[in-house]
């Protein structure tokens, strides 16, 4: 299986690491470390050195609660990471839910969109179909990220998902958008309840009937911190273990903070021929 980017058809028979660049004074975890372009760019080195595979780089904070980012400073966050970082000759995705911001950094020369919105706003589908061949990522999201936590319910959170994603597959297949452009993620902790997530974990080869990879997004997450009892800065054990599950039960991406142990894990689970 492959996933079409604009400069890149990356092929998933090794399942891939996508590595966090965080480009915010206030990420959940991360906040403030890298958010000017020089430390986002040394960042960036940091991770491919470590084998990250694809970089995720991000001007707007999804945590529960917090506040939007102006479109203007959204741009300046994220335009200047991304010139710099084309330089690396690896796939680069911009992490947005502004149609404008995909627009311009598929312009500066981005190779995938991945929108935790799934291309819901308006004028965002549009920006992604006109351009010819760039990737993008549909996530399932509850409500938005001000409200999302707030009492999230679900009759079945698996098969609800599950169709939230066939449709939005479908709108942009009925724009023209190529099936193998298209990766889904079921979008962890976004409206989702300790045990939603959980669900989505225990139920996430159900997910593979969609028939396209998908991208899980477990890193540091608070579902982790319920089960462990840890803060977010010592979930390093609890995210790889949930990234090697993930692709135990067929993802072929994960997106990660902790690329060096993540990618290591998953060369000793490809050694036991379980990540093949
Ligand atoms: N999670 C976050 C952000 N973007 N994109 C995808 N496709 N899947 C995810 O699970 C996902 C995502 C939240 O994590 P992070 O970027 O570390 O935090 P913040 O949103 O606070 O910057």
């Amino acid at each position: 299986m492959f996933w079409q980017t604009t400069r890149f058809r990356i092929a998933l028979a090794r399942p891939q690491v996508m590595g966090i660049v965080n480009v915010t004074p206030d990420s959940f975890s991360d906040g403030g470390r890298h958010d000017d372009a020089g430390r986002a760019l040394a960042h960036c080195e940091k991770l491919l050195a470590e084998g990250a595979d694809i970089l995720d780089i991000g001007g707007e904070s999804t945590r529960p609660g917090a506040a939007p980012v102006p479109l203007d400073e959204e741009l300046r966050r994220v335009l200047p990471v991304l010139e710099g970082a084309l330089k690396f000759g690896v796939p680069l995705s911009v992490d947005t839910v502004k149609p404008e911001v995909m627009r311009r950094a598929l312009e500066c020369g981005a190779d995938i969109v991945n929108d935790i919105n799934a291309l819901r706003l308006p004028g965002a589908e549009e920006a992604v179909a006109a351009h010819p061949g760039c990737g993008v990522c549909l996530m399932h999201m509850r409500g938005d990220p001000a409200t999302m936590q707030q009492r999230p319910a679900y009759d079945d959170v698996v098969t609800e998902v599950s169709e939230f994603l066939r449709e939005r597959m479908t709108a942009l297949s009925a724009r023209g958008v190529a099936a193998e452009r298209i990766v889904l993620d079921p979008g962890i902790g976004f409206g989702k309840s300790v045990e939603h997530n959980l669900a989505l974990m225990r139920r996430q080869r159900e997910l593979l009937a969609l028939g396209r990879p998908l991208l899980l997004g477990w890193s540091r997450k608070s579902t982790l911190g319920a089960l462990t009892g840890r803060p977010v800065d010592e979930r390093l054990a609890a995210s790889v273990a949930a990234a090697l599950a993930a692709v135990q039960l067929g993802a072929r991406i994960v997106r990660v903070h902790d690329v060096a142990a993540t990618v290591d894990a998953l060369k000793v689970w490809g050694a036991a021929g379980l990540a093949a």
